[in-house]
């Protein structure tokens, strides 16, 4: 018959991904209807960075190196960059303060460097690591603004990472403990929330599986330009590690400082959302080996004490074991989950797959959407839906018990020169963010228990995936001023006036 033709499975796929795109632009047209004062009593706005990617002075007032430090000082970065100045907040603290008082943040997020507190990963504290940190501590305080601080944010210790091969080892839950111990006891009179691991999920898998990330380990035929490694059981032997040494953080905090200090404590990982691409069972099944595969293999841990079934089914033996004891004290090891949310992928079943980009991980997922190319680029072609995050969180709420939730990071890419005319009018990421905003109060609304929200990031940074290629800040950061000046994007004045209708609102109802 004239006129009508038959889709080809690819295109109706082709379509069922780029629907949401459309429909979401639409979504997007809607917002503007929420304020701030929408969101519950104690809920709590702000915006982040890591101390890699914004301190700088890597080399001053006696830090010693990280593994990030050994990674991009051996050229592997894209761009050849280095974090040695990155933002330079190190000698900038003081004004970033002051930025984030006049933008109106609530709360800022950082994380403190291990290897600038405790230079060798055990053992002596370095007086002035700790000085700066109970500077920056001090004045977010005096300003009001609450610090959420990390005590990993992918970086620790290189010296860890060459006694003992970091978090491979079971000798790292103790010197994590420890390590913590000082943090809790040093600052925990001001700082209230705490999160032990920054992203866990990727960490293992872009460090030691893919190698594109510090400590930069894989084996053939996975990942590239590895001088040693285990693709195929490193990946969960140390975000086995890394749930260890959380819970024994948490089980210390909860013991010897809570009850005094009366803060909370949890853990962030990175949380895509995962669509299926066509409506096959295949599909469908695909999906929810991602989702177990991600999200499942710390949450499953951290609310039923193991991992998902899907995981032990195919990873085997390979796939480390919980003690008893393991279990308990993995289980309820969180006040809040932290979880970093920037959009969501397509999924494709497809049986194993090899080639030297690919990661042994997704051989085991057995998904396309994340194995071509490779998983550290996956950020930059994200398709822009936020209803993912709506979909995410009611999947949290329904399978993991509700729990309490922050989302610790969500922002929006962007590519090229920083600072430029385009760079700082940056209305996309504006309505990226309401977008994402409005998501998450339909979700709050819809029962999920969230209890704050933080941009990435306050300022540009050095980014992970492709140094200074990209940026995410509400502030732009002029890297090729000895200075580091910063100048407002469009995003800071709306997160502002986003920010402030709720103090005028305040101010006008206690009248
Ligand atoms: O910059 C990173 C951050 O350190 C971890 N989450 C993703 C961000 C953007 O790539």
């Amino acid at each position: 018959m004239v006129g009508l033709m038959r889709l080809s499975p690819s295109f109706i796929c082709f379509m069922c991904v780029h629907a949401v795109v459309m429909v979401d632009a639409h979504l997007q047209l809607s917002s503007g209807l929420m304020s701030r004062s929408d969101f519950p009593t104690g809920f709590v706005f702000g915006a982040g960075s890591s101390a890699y990617q914004i301190e700088g002075a890597a080399a001053e007032d006696g830090r010693k190196p990280s593994i990030w430090d050994t990674f991009t000082h051996a050229g592997k970065m894209i761009d050849m960059s280095t974090g040695d100045i990155a933002s330079d907040q190190y000698h900038h603290y003081k004004e970033d303060v002051k930025l984030m008082h006049e933008t109106g943040l609530e709360a800022y997020r950082f994380s403190i460097s291990w290897n600038r507190l405790i230079p060798d990963g055990h053992g002596a504290v370095n007086p002035k690591g700790l000085n700066y940190y109970n500077n920056l501590i001090n004045e977010l305080v005096d300003y009001g603004i609450e610090p959420h601080v990390t005590l990993s944010h992918l970086d620790i210790p290189r010296s860890l990472q060459d006694e003992y091969d970091g978090y491979l080892s079971p000798k790292f839950i103790e010197d994590f403990t420890a390590y913590a111990d000082t943090c809790f006891k040093e600052f925990g009179d001001r700082v209230k929330h705490w999160i032990t691991f920054n992203e866990p999920n990727i960490q293992t898998i872009t460090g030691n599986d893919l190698g594109n990330g510090p400590p930069n380990r894989c084996s053939y035929p996975f990942g590239v330009n590895c001088s040693t490694g285990n693709s195929t059981t490193e990946p969960y032997i140390g975000a086995h590690m890394i749930l260890l040494s959380h819970a024994s953080a948490v089980q210390l905090y909860r013991e010897n400082y809570q009850e005094i200090q009366k803060g909370q404590i949890g853990i962030t990982i990175l949380a895509l959302w995962f669509e299926p691409v066509c409506d096959s069972p295949d599909d469908i099944a695909a999906k929810q080996r991602m989702l177990d595969f991600h999200l499942g293999w710390f949450l499953d841990p951290l609310v039923y004490g193991d991992y998902p079934a899907t995981m032990r089914n195919i990873v085997g033996s390979r796939l480390p074991f919980f003690t008893e004891n393991d279990s308990k004290q993995l289980k309820s090891s969180y006040d809040f989950i932290g979880l970093n949310h920037y959009s969501s992928l397509p999924v494709e079943d497809q049986p194993i797959t090899f080639n030297k980009y690919g990661s042994d991980y997704i051989r085991d997922i057995s998904v396309k959407g994340l194995s071509s190319k490779s998983l550290h680029q996956m950020k930059s072609t994200m398709p822009v839906d936020s209803r993912s995050l709506q979909r995410l969180l009611e999947y949290v709420n329904l399978k993991y018990k509700n729990p309490a939730v922050v989302i610790h990071e969500n922002g929006l890419r962007g590519h090229g020169d920083n600072c430029n005319a385009q760079a700082l009018n940056d209305t996309e990421r504006v309505e990226y963010l309401q977008s994402y905003i409005e998501s998450l109060l339909l979700s709050i609304r819809n029962g999920s228990d969230v209890r704050g929200y933080f941009v990435w990031s306050f300022m540009d940074c050095f980014e992970l995936i492709d140094g200074y290629r990209s940026h995410y800040g509400l502030y732009a950061v002029d890297f090729n001023d000895a200075r580091r000046k910063r100048y407002p994007r469009m995003s800071a004045k709306w997160f502002s006036s986003f920010l402030a209708k709720e103090k005028n609102s305040a101010k006008i109802s206690s009248h």
